[in-house]
């Protein structure tokens, strides 16, 4: 095996050298050049490769069960992409180890070692390893270089990367009241995020529209109130289980789900089930336009606290996570006092079932709590109230962040009222730039669903931009830039292909 690799590599080397203009291609015998997406933090080229075969041994050193379920992903990937069994015997020249340490001090760091020989994937955390195996993924070229060997080999560069992420929160939010979409969509979904190490899941469950989630002490907001959605199409909600399902699916990708019941505001589906809640004075009917600002809950029934409490227990029993997300967005018809009544009595209600309370900007005009977190998406006055009041923000501006925003003024699909984003100004901007890194708790993407019905039409709006947002999340904005993201980018073809993803071809890359 390792005459064959060796002449291999000689052969590779010599023949990227000997090209008159030196293109990025791969694979690489340069680690340097990989086009890995986030930008890792450190990466040093050994000038050498690592031949990834059917002989190659996988070893975990380990006892702890979650690592040894990202060795168990690692392998299925692997054989995914490759054909490859790797070997848990010594069967060949190489190996892949995968070993926790506490050498490493990020929680979700990891540093990559590649030698001739070994591939050595260190880290503290299970999270740390698993995005270190998406990182790994990531090297492994699409296309074997079986020329001179008798089993097809797998090149790896040689040389190191020492990598972490400069916020904890990378996050994207799919809004699935307006349209639903399915376990199935959603599974595929985080199949996806999960390989650009984004770590944060939003799920924007409730709005006028619709209701998507089964609350057991309260049956009809889902049997009246999911049975439609924008433009009048089929609805939908997710029963427990299969909330619980993605909520599993999602953790084994390392990602927290985080629910958000969007109210006072964005409420007429419960009103339409239960019109006492209702508060703005009008009779309730269904509703299928776009229309926003219009709904309230009534602030001064404790009986409409006395239902928020069990919502929330209720989907807070079933999510792991730290936060649950209140909305708070767009309550127009709210009276501003009942407004900031309503928000300070739901957060006690949110802690009272453990979890952290987080909501959109308008929030941070109620008295909170420190623990609690404002997203940051349109109205800088109110994210420095969150800050005065000594809450972290994470920020998802709409000019920026924002994936429902169309591309150009040719996108067929999405809207405008922030403005077109075009995947360069998508990705050109820092969460820093008017608040400093310790109010920063980190970014998140959302995706509005008013004018997207098909998991096709998702992936249009997502795609490539979501893949920017991860890297903004992750690597420091002195850390990339746009000349070079792009090329990186552009390599993403293969993968997001092979992953049947309708991806938006942006003609600001270069995708041959
Ligand atoms: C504003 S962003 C909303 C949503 C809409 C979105 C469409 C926010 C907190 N509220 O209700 O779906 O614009 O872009």
């Amino acid at each position: 095996m390792r005459n064959a690799s060796t002449i291999v590599l000689c052969f590779m080397m010599t023949f990227l050298a000997c090209q008159p203009e030196r293109k990025l291609s791969f694979p690489t015998t340069d680690l340097t050049e990989s086009p890995i997406i986030p930008k890792v933090q450190e990466v040093k080229s050994g000038g050498s490769g690592f031949a990834l075969d059917h002989y190659t041994e996988i070893q975990l050193l380990s006892e702890d069960e979650k690592f040894q379920g990202v060795k168990e992903f690692l392998i299925q990937k692997v054989k995914a992409n490759t054909g490859i069994n790797l070997s848990t015997q010594k069967k060949g020249y190489t190996h892949l180890i995968i070993e926790q340490t506490d050498e490493i001090n990020h929680p979700e760091g990891y540093t990559i070692h590649i030698n001739e020989d070994s591939l050595l994937l260190k880290a503290s955390s299970a999270q740390g390893a698993f995005w270190g195996v998406q990182t790994i993924r990531q090297l492994i070229p699409y296309q074997s270089n079986d020329t001179l060997s008798s089993e097809p080999i797998w090149i790896i560069p040689t040389g190191y990367i020492i990598d972490h992420p400069q916020f904890s929160y990378r996050g994207t939010m799919l809004d699935v009241a307006r349209h639903f979409f399915s376990v199935k969509d959603v599974k595929k979904y985080l199949d996806i995020l999960a390989y650009y190490k984004i770590n944060t899941f939003h799920l924007h469950l409730t709005d006028d529209q619709g209701w998507r989630i089964e609350i057991k002490s309260w049956p009809l907001l889902t049997e009246v109130g999911s049975i439609t959605g924008v433009g009048g199409g089929p609805g939908g909600f997710y029963t427990q289980e299969q909330y619980k399902e993605i909520v599993d699916y999602a953790a084994e990708r390392f990602i927290t789900v985080i629910p958000e019941v969007d109210m006072p505001g964005h409420t007429n589906s419960a009103s339409l089930a239960y019109p006492f809640l209702n508060g703005n004075g009008k009779e309730i009917e269904q509703v299928i336009s776009m229309a926003v600002g219009y709904s309230t809950l009534d602030t001064r029934k404790d009986t409409v606290y006395q239902f928020i409490d069990d919502v929330v227990r209720e989907i807070s029993a079933l999510t792991p996570g730290p936060y649950f997300h209140i909305g708070g967005d767009e309550s127009h018809v709210t009276e501003k006092n009942d407004y900031v009544y309503f928000v300070n009595r739901v957060e006690k209600i949110v802690q009272k079932h453990g979890k952290k309370m987080m909501g959109w900007d308008e929030v941070a005009t109620a008295d909170l709590d420190s623990s609690s977190i404002v997203q940051w998406w349109n109205n800088q006055k109110n994210a420095q109230l969150g800050i005065d009041q000594g809450m972290q923000l994470v920020v998802s501006l709409a000019q920026k962040a924002y994936l429902d925003m169309r591309y150009d003024s040719d996108s067929p699909l999405g809207l405008g009222w922030a403005g077109e984003i075009p995947v360069d100004t998508a990705y050109n901007w820092s969460p820093l730039s008017v608040f400093g890194k310790a109010h920063i708790l980190g970014v998140e993407a959302p995706l509005w669903s008013e004018t997207i019905r098909t998991m096709d039409e998702l992936e249009y709006l997502a795609f490539p931009r979501v893949i920017g947002y991860a890297e903004i999340g992750w690597t420091e904005e002195e850390k990339r830039n746009w000349e070079d993201y792009k090329i990186r980018l552009a390599h993403q073809k293969e993968y997001l292909e092979k992953e049947q993803v309708n991806y938006y071809q942006s003609p600001l890359i270069n995708w041959e």
